[in-house]
Order: C-alpha cells, then sequence, then structure tokens
C-alpha cells in the first residue's frame, strides 16, 4: 500500500528504546568478540524456556488471525510455528555442544515477567492487530540484534557465527519484513484504542527485550 507504516513511526518515536533493546552490551560483545562464554550459556538456556513459551504465544496470534474474516495471513504465521519447531531443536543440539542440561535450567525473572505478558495474548478481548505487532516486534529485535552481529568488520566467534545467523539471516529479515506489513495492514484498519494498546505493547516489549539481555548478562 501507499499509506505511511506505522510501525516506522514508532521505531522513530521510541529510537533509544529499540536501539537499547538492538544494540545491548550483550549482542555488541558477540559482535566485537569480548562475550563472557558462561553469559552466553546463560542466554541461550534461557531463551530455549523462552522459545518453549513463545510457541503458545504464536499459537493464540494464529487464531486471532484465523477469526479474521479475510485471514491471508494465515500461511506466515503458520509458517512461523513451522520454523519455531526447527529452532527448539535447533537449542538441544546447540545444549548438547555447549554441554548444557536443558531440563535442569529454571526460568530466571526477567524471562518469568516476560513469560506472563506473552501469556497474557491468550485473552480473547485482546486484538489480532495488537498481538501481530507484537509478534512482529518480537522477532525484529532479534533479527536486529542477531544481525548486527554478522554485519562488515565484525569479531564474531566461529562458534557464535551460527546462532547469529539463525535470527541474522537475509531469509529471517525477509520474514520480519513481512510480519510487519501484516503489523501495518492490521494496524491501519484497527480503532484507535488498539492501535494505542499496540504502541504500549511495543514499548513493553522492548522493555522485556533489555531485561532479558541484562539477566543474561549477569546472574541476578
Ligand atoms: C527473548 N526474544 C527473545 N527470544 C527470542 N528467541 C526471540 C525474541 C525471537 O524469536
Amino acid at each position: 500500500g501507499v499509506e505511511a507504516s506505522t510501525t516506522a513511526a514508532w521505531m522513530e518515536r521510541h529510537r533509544q528504546m529499540y536501539e537499547r533493546a538492538t544494540r545491548h552490551p550483550f549482542t555488541v560483545s558477540i559482535r566485537d568478540g569480548t562475550i563472557d562464554l558462561s553469559a552466553f550459556k546463560r542466554w541461550l538456556s534461557q531463551d530455549y524456556l523462552f522459545v518453549r513459551e513463545f510457541v503458545a504465544f504464536v499459537a493464540s496470534v494464529l487464531l486471532k488471525c484465523c477469526k479474521q474474516k479475510d485471514n491471508l495471513d494465515m500461511e506466515i504465521i503458520l509458517g512461523g510455528i513451522a520454523s519455531l519447531s526447527d529452532e527448539l531443536s535447533w537449542f538441544k543440539n546447540e545444549a548438547v555442544k555447549w554441554d548444557i542440561d536443558l531440563a535442569s535450567v529454571p526460568p530466571l525473572k526477567s524471562n518469568l515477567e516476560y513469560h506472563r505478558f506473552l501469556g497474557s495474548f491468550t485473552e480473547p478481548e485482546i486484538s489480532y492487530a495488537v498481538a501481530v505487532t507484537t509478534f512482529w516486534i518480537i522477532e525484529t529485535v532479534y533479527q536486529d540484534s542477531f544481525g548486527f552481529c554478522i554485519e562488515e568488520g565484525n569479531k564474531t566467534p566461529p562458534e557464535l557465527r551460527g546462532t547469529c545467523q539463525r535470527w541474522g539471516s537475509a531469509e529471517f529479515k525477509q520474514y520480519c519484513q513481512s510480519l510487519q506489513r501484516i503489523a501495518d495492514r492490521s494496524l491501519a484498519n484497527a480503532p484507535a484504542d488498539a492501535v494505542k494498546s499496540a504502541e504500549e505493547a511495543f514499548v513493553r516489549v522492548l522493555e522485556l527485550e533489555i531485561g532479558f539481555w541484562e539477566m543474561s548478562s549477569s546472574q541476578s
């Protein structure tokens, strides 16, 4: 369409917070090769638990999508769920490489806080526009964060390249751009109160993502 992108305007309006989420010292330290491997292992363990909760969240987005009159976005979201199935296998494989026993990892505080936020989307009162916008920004923070780690001039350690590729690849970027188009189209047709809720959820995701990197950086 030709209409201005609501989501792009929010990225501008909340640019400082967006940068804090996508250029966090944790991911910047991956890019410059100074990452503490125990912090990386903490992130990997916690993110596995996150992704398990994220599956249920994306399922709730899919359900809201299917209840729309025109549900052309269904395939994209269903594809996202299929990728998460691969992603869970990938985490289990990585855990073996890093000698992590995933079964014995307890979720830390910031992770639990994020789980609670994701769980709130199962409420039928939360609209599809709010849910799909939230889905887009969650994926985009990872795309931008890890994409930066494989951009020109990086000193990312070879053993972390696979992780960065997973979310930093051109394919994942295109997927995020599809989600952004879906979010913008939904927001363009949503009532003003839903648009306001979506912006609040956008900011909340950025806060939760910053909290997640902080948790990974230091034992707290
Ligand atoms: C915390 N945010 C977090 N984990 C992820 N795996 C993603 C976003 C993207 O899937």
